[in-house]
């Protein structure tokens, strides 16, 4: 049986057996059901949306291509990128990655070339950045619990996360901590999804409003004496300007603001308060909004006031005892990953390189970014495994192996182990790896460095032997900070954050009011259970284009179930199909993330690129206008015709 560790941008980062079949191992954290897309997995590598050979693109805007060998498409990569180094610097070259594989010999030491040249980047901003800059300042680092504290809580809150889908196994054991200690589950979003279903605490809150729910519990805690007073004396610093602060947050203010009945939230406070050790599962689809960053520091500050050392999960890498940091210097020069699209359309880069991700579907504006893809002045490099939608408009496409492939090593940023991967199937013969395309890019290009030519060497002395433990035994753990430890200024937690006040930031949490304009709808998406963002529609379809919206909705806008309705916003216009629900309540358009549309784009194409406060993508903030498409409008092709 041979072993591999999944890559993938999720959080379960499983470790997969393959036979006939991949299929989820038993023995380790992720044991249990395996994956819709690790069942998938092998058909995709095998698909016909899999890219054998380089080409050139020939006509990009009829979509003509030329094969070409390997080592020409080498050539006239390094051919661009010296003519743009030498003529204009190297900060005129913007990569573009993003987490499709995040093996370290896949993503940091391909990327680490990059950055070695002086290249610009991306600040990574599209999924969980502005609550990672939001807990650090209160905590220092962003790490929380580990998966084991899930069998030990009393009380595990899944807090805008739809985990039912998008931690599978993580679910798993919560839903046996259940059964087998009677631990129970609370969770809150802004629909009824398929992790409130089996909670026994149901919370459906106003969109962008959980900071004041966070502020309101805080002073419900504080002021019914429900907070541990000797933990909050001992490790934490500037209660008494929280407690302060957090007053004016009391129970009809914050119902009347989310939504919520008084009862319920105190029902919900008593029981965090009571309930302890407990575990806040912090989504990053709450954070992914305007004011999702201080929404996100509410909610972490609350494990604090019950005494829970990050009684929180958000993010786990931090916590990682590894120094993988250093494999990737800081870049020249950075630009806002969400506002990818208005970089493209300034002309500031002569060459994208692309890889690990699939920005013409995923990111906001994304109709914006296919047309700036198009340009004269712009070449345009993707490395990937399969014809995604940014592939199709590349200037020069290189094949990636997949990770059943080649050799790496993946790590997660939920659990704490370190997995080593072998090549299991043989890759296709002109394809390569992007640690093998980054060696080749500098040695043509003159950039000698030991990481790139020695890996597992260099590897080995920075992680005292780790990696190589890895190499041999396949599944190491890796060494975790202590959970009671915080690099702030005052070595504890801080309620009131001094770097905030450094970096110039407010001291305390400060949730921002969502402002939604009358006749607009808020659009929210999440996670699909077949799909990993726009991966595997090559093996299930298209994501469906399917809007789902509120009964109330539906009647006041003459919507019935299964109708066409035309979606816009200044941005732009799509047309999707219409499922009436009662799920969701009035005033929300849920869709799945990076959906297609019927007149043939992506959602994405409406989303906002703007920023948090914090900086991070704000995606569940767009706010969008709806109309039924009637018949009038005549056949389908009309419609869009009507609308493009
Ligand atoms: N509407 C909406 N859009 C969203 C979100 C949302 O909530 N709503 N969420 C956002 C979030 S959280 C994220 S993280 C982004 C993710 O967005 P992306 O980073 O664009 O994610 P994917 O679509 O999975 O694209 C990853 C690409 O990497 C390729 N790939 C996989 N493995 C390898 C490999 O080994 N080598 C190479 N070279 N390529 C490989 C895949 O084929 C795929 O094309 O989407 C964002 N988009
Ligand atoms: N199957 C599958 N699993 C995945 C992924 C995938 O593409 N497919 N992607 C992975 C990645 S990159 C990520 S980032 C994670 C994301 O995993 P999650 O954090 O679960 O992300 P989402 O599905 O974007 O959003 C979670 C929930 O947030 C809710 N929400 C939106 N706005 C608000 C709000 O204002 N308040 C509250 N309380 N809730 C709100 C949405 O309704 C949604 O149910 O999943 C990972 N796991
Ligand atoms: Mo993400």
């Amino acid at each position: 049986m041979s072993l591999v560790g999944c890559p993938r941008d999720c959080y379960d980062t499983c470790v997969l057996a393959l036979d006939s079949t991949l299929r989820n191992v038993d023995g380790f954290l992720t044991s249990g059901p395996t994956c819709a897309r690790a069942v998938a997995d092998l058909k995709r590598v095998s698909s016909k949306n899999r890219i054998r050979y380089p080409v050139i693109a020939v006509d990009k805007e009829l979509g003509l291509y030329r094969r070409i060998t390997l080592d020409e498409a080498i050539d006239v990569l390094v051919s661009r990128v010296r003519e743009i180094v030498d003529k204009y610097g190297a900060d005129k070259i913007l990569v573009v990655d993003y987490a499709g594989n995040r093996g370290v010999f896949t993503r940091l030491l391909p990327i680490r070339f990059w950055r070695l040249l002086g290249a610009t980047f991306t600040d990574y901003n599209i999924c969980d950045y502005s609550g990672s800059i939001g807990i650090g300042l209160h905590y220092g680092l962003d790490y929380g619990a580990l998966p084991g504290s899930i069998y030990k809580a009393r009380l595990i809150v899944y807090w805008g996360v739809n985990a039912a889908i998008s931690n599978l196994h993580g679910f798993k054991m919560a839903l046996e901590a259940k059964r087998i200690r009677g631990s129970m589950i609370a969770t809150i979003d802004v629909r009824n999804t398929e992790t409130i279903k089996s909670s026994d605490i149901r919370i459906i809150i106003r969109p962008g409003s959980d900071g004041v729910l966070a502020l309101g519990l805080a002073n419900y805690i504080i002021q019914n004496e429900l907070y541990d007073k000797r933990f909050v004396e001992e490790y934490t610093y500037g209660f008494d300007q929280f407690r302060e602060h957090v007053k004016k947050y009391d129970l009809g203010y914050v119902s009347r603001y989310t939504g919520l009945p008084r009862r319920l939230i105190e029902e919900f406070a008593y029981t965090y308060a009571k309930n302890k050790p407990s575990i806040v599962f912090i989504g990053y689809g709450l954070q992914r909004r305007y004011g999702g960053g201080e929404a996100v520091r509410a909610i972490s500050l609350l494990p604090a006031l019950v005494g829970v050392h990050r009684g929180f999960f958000y993010s786990n890498t931090s916590g990682l005892q590894l120094p993988f940091n250093q494999l990737t210097p800081p870049p020249a020069r950075t630009i806002p990953q969400s506002m990818l699209a208005e970089y493209l359309e300034k002309g500031d880069f002569k060459l994208v390189f692309v890889f690990l991700t699939n920005p013409a579907a995923t990111y906001p504006e994304a109709e914006r970014i296919k047309y700036n893809l198009l340009r004269d002045d712009l070449f345009v490099v993707v490395h990937e495994t399969h014809w995604s939608d940014t592939a199709r408009l590349a200037d020069l496409v290189i094949p990636a192996p997949t990770y059943l492939e080649k050799e790496d090593l993946v790590y997660s940023y939920w659990h704490n182990y370190l997995i080593y991967n072998k090549p299991l199937l043989p890759r296709p013969p002109e394809s390569i790896s992007e640690l093998d395309l980054a060696r080749r890019l500098a040695d043509s290009l003159g950039i000698n460095d030991d990481y790139l030519e020695d890996p597992w060497g260099k590897l080995a002395e920075d992680t005292n032997g780790l990696v190589e433990r890895a190499r041999q035994d396949r599944i190491v753990e890796i060494p975790y900070r202590r959970l009671d430890k915080y690099r702030t200024p005052s070595g504890k937690i801080e309620f009131y954050s001094q770097r905030a006040l450094m970096q110039g930031y407010k001291p305390l949490p400060e949730p921002v009011a969502p402002r939604i304009p009358e006749g607009y709808l808020v659009l929210v998406s999440g996670s699909h259970p077949l799909y990993t963002h726009s991966q595997f529609e090559d093996v299930y379809g298209r994501i469906p284009s399917v809007a789902f919206i509120s009964v109330q909705d539906a009647e006041q806008y003459g919507l019935g179930n299964n109708d066409l309705v035309e979606i816009f916003n200044e941005k732009g216009s799509v047309i999707m199909r219409a499922r009436i629900t009662n799920q969701i309540p009035q005033g929300i358009i849920f869709v799945y993330r990076s959906a297609w549309t019927l007149d043939n784009s992506r959602i994405n194409k409406l989303v906002d690129p703007g920023r948090d406060s914090l900086g991070g993508a704000v995606y569940n903030s767009t706010l969008v206008q709806i109309r039924k498409v009637t018949r009038k409008t005549g056949s389908l092709q009309e419609a869009f015709s009507k609308v493009v």
